[in-house]
């Protein structure tokens, strides 16, 4: 641990022991989130680990995400999970057997040769790839890293705001909790009540041989992921849907932060075209104009946050989901936003739902005053480090230094004194979940240096 690394003298402990968590979870050619409890490779966790990695080794940040491109699919998906081979089948449910991407997901482009999952996750990785390259440009240059991996960002940019426009608004939808990332947010409670749950009998959770039941999800919200998963891959993974609005799924939700990531990034995505000698200026209009349609369509300014949209309530347009989320923060890290909104989220963080500067030591993944909060159970009020390091960039790119400055602080202190801990009370930082876990390690170096 930290405490260890200190003890012995070490002039920076952190770093020292965020190395070692990175380096353990090393395989070769890609990081796993930690060894038991995930042992294949993530795609969002990817993103957010390479942007640590980039700091020990920009070579190895640079293989991470091209690791994880090349099992894109040909319909421009980057799928959630890359399977690693030699790890037993029984080691993590859903597993290779489950998701068939070789036969299901033939229609949909999927690779030979790389066993995957068939639905996706927030598109963080045009903006962990700039930051990569800019970690190391010489490096990045020589090895013609943005060259390779631009087209397969743009395919995957199509991918989400084309074939998962379900709305027909221009925003990305999501169709599983597992594809935003937060599994079991209260945010999902009402639009996942409508989804009949697979039986219990009919899977085994891997998870529980080594998470402690109290902060997992439930076996009520695995029944409904297994479902959804499986109808999905039953309809070829959306192959067969003619336009982005035929899909039938149970389940559909334009998500905040989902949309704020590829936002994020679809920025990114015009800086590294810009690099690369193309003009840039129109894909840096595009971001902007999301970020207009996420504000029309998200934006709730009675309660100062940005809300789920539930796809699948009620008449065509869907409706806004009650709970409060940290998804509804995390578009704070976009340059394009309205005074008025930044200055209300700001206000909303630090503010008796989230009381950031106040009673929490780092922004909590669910407003403290919904019945529904749960200090440790997963993503239903524990606070998580990547989160905090995507408001951590929102509260510093807006001007609110101090801000910044003591959620930055208070990052680092939770997260190496938790052992780099998976999640964590959002008061007293006791860590919950599995310890190493990589992207806590990652983030906390990229914010320490
Ligand atoms: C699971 C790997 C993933 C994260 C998700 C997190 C969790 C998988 O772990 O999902 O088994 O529940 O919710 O965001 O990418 O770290």
């Amino acid at each position: 641990t930290t405490a260890d690394a200190g003890a012995r003298g070490d002039p920076d402990p952190l770093r020292t022991a965020a190395a070692r968590v990175l380096h353990t979870n090393w395989t070769g050619a890609s990081t796993v989130p930690s060894r038991g409890l995930y042992p294949h490779q993530w795609s969002w966790d990817s993103a957010f680990i390479a942007i640590g990695l980039r700091h020990l080794s920009p070579l190895r940040a640079q293989v991470e995400l091209e690791t994880l491109l090349r099992a894109q699919w040909a319909d421009g998906r980057v799928p959630h999970i890359v399977f690693n081979p030699s790890v037993p089948l029984d080691a993590y449910f859903p597993s290779p057997d489950f998701w068939r991407s070789a036969t299901a997901g033939r229609a949909a482009g999927a690779p030979g040769g790389v066993q995957t999952s068939g639905i996706v996750q927030p598109p963080v990785h045009a903006l962990a790839a700039w930051l990569v390259h800019l970690a190391d440009p010489g490096l990045s240059r020589a090895r013609s890293f943005l060259a390779r991996v631009h087209p397969r960002l743009a395919a995957w940019h199509r991918f989400l705001l084309h074939r998962r426009d379900l709305g027909g608004a221009g925003l990305a939808a999501v169709v599983h909790p597992w594809e935003q990332g937060m599994d079991n947010s209260p945010c999902w409670d009402v639009p996942l009540s409508r989804v009949p749950p697979a039986r219990p009998r009919t899977f085994r959770r891997a998870d529980l041989d080594h998470g402690c039941p109290r902060d997992r999800p439930t076996d009520l919200d695995y029944g409904r992921y297994v479902r959804l998963a499986t109808d999905y891959r039953d309809r070829g993974y959306g192959a067969a849907d003619r336009g982005p609005h035929e899909h039938r799924g149970d389940f559909a939700v334009e998500d905040p932060a989902f949309n704020a990531l590829l936002i994020a990034s679809e920025h990114a995505l015009a800086r590294i075209t810009g690099e690369l000698g193309v003009a840039a200026t129109a894909r840096h209009e595009r971001a902007e104009r999301l970020t207009r349609v996420l504000v029309e369509r998200l934006w709730d300014p009675a309660s100062g946050i940005f809300r789920c949209r539930d796809l699948r309530a009620g008449p065509a347009e869907g409706a806004p989901v009650a709970e409060r989320g940290i998804t509804g923060l995390v578009p704070l890290l976009l340059p394009g936003l309205p005074g008025d909104v930044v200055a209300a989220l700001v206000r909303t963080a630090c503010g008796p739902h989230f009381e950031l500067g106040g009673r929490t030591r780092l922004v909590p993944s669910h407003d403290l005053l919904s019945p529904a909060f749960d200090a440790r159970r997963y993503w239903r009020g524990p606070a998580w480090i990547n989160t905090n390091w995507l408001f951590e960039r929102g509260l510093r790119l807006h001007g609110e230094r101090a801000r910044a400055d003591a959620l930055r602080t208070a990052l680092l202190d939770v997260a190496s004194a938790s052992g780099f801990s998976e999640y964590v009370d959002p008061y007293t930082g006791r860590g919950f979940g599995t310890r190493g876990f990589s992207w806590s390690a990652a983030l906390a170096l990229d914010l320490h240096l």
